[in-house]
């Protein structure tokens, strides 16, 4: 319940920097839900003007259900993109994916004036890896894309459905592959390495994109900056 409150609190906060008028890239997640919500509220009880970009069929319902009127990349470049994140360390580097939606979200936050990271605390870290990288992989490129990950030593984990037999497909019909690295030391080098391996798509590694964390904290929301 705690995390939750936190979650709510950080989004509000988020939701509150919006203004009249903008363009908002609408992130996946928990955290990232209660900021649409939040958005709906403020178009009900303010009137303010704004489209969103969603990065998911997830928040593409979420956004329909709030009102929120939806755009694409392809008519407008989002002001503020916000978004959650597994990991978050002090160079804002980030690791994101635990919804399976960070291709899209990392197209639509890379493509945005400004984006902000919500999270709840037990997100911070002091360096990223001990949540495992997830890989989007094409279904075919599977088998050479787990042999390459392991030589560059990383243990490769398929990841499985709940609500379906058999692997997630993505939003882009493509498998997760979840990738456990001892220490990720140069997490710049380290995305771009896997994503150049042939079939990744993209991973959830996303280094040089975030310019404010807001943290939600026992003494309020805290805000780091690069
Ligand atoms: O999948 C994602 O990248 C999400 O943003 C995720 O990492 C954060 O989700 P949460 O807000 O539900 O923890």
């Amino acid at each position: 319940q705690l995390i939750d409150d936190a979650k709510k609190e950080v989004a509000h906060e988020a939701a509150m920097m919006v203004e009249d008028g903008q363009v908002l890239g609408l992130g996946t997640g928990s955290t990232t839900h209660y900021f649409i919500q939040n958005l709906g509220e403020r178009i009900l009880t303010e009137e303010i003007e704004i489209m969103g970009i969603p990065t998911s069929y997830q928040s593409f319902f979420l956004a329909k259900e709030c009102n929120i009127p939806i755009t694409t990349l392809d008519e407008h470049l989002p002001d503020l993109a916000v978004d959650g994140a597994d990991e978050v360390d002090p160079n804002l580097n980030l690791i994101k994916g635990g919804g399976a939606a960070h291709t899209l979200e990392k197209i639509v936050d890379s493509s945005a004036s400004k984006f902000v990271v919500i999270v709840d605390e037990s997100k911070i870290v002091k360096e990223l890896g001990d949540f495992p990288v997830p890989l989007e992989v094409m279904p075919s490129a599977y088998r050479p894309v787990t042999d390459k990950v392991k030589l560059m030593g990383g243990v490769p984990q398929l990841r499985m459905a709940q609500m379906k037999d058999g692997p997630v497909i993505t939003d882009n019909h493509n498998f997760v592959v979840d990738v456990q690295f001892e220490k990720i030391p140069t997490p710049h080098e380290l995305e771009t390495a896997l994503n150049n391996i042939p079939g990744v798509v993209e991973n959830g590694i996303f280094t040089d994109v975030a310019n404010k964390v807001l943290v939600a904290t026992t003494d309020g929301v805290k805000s780091i900056k690069k």
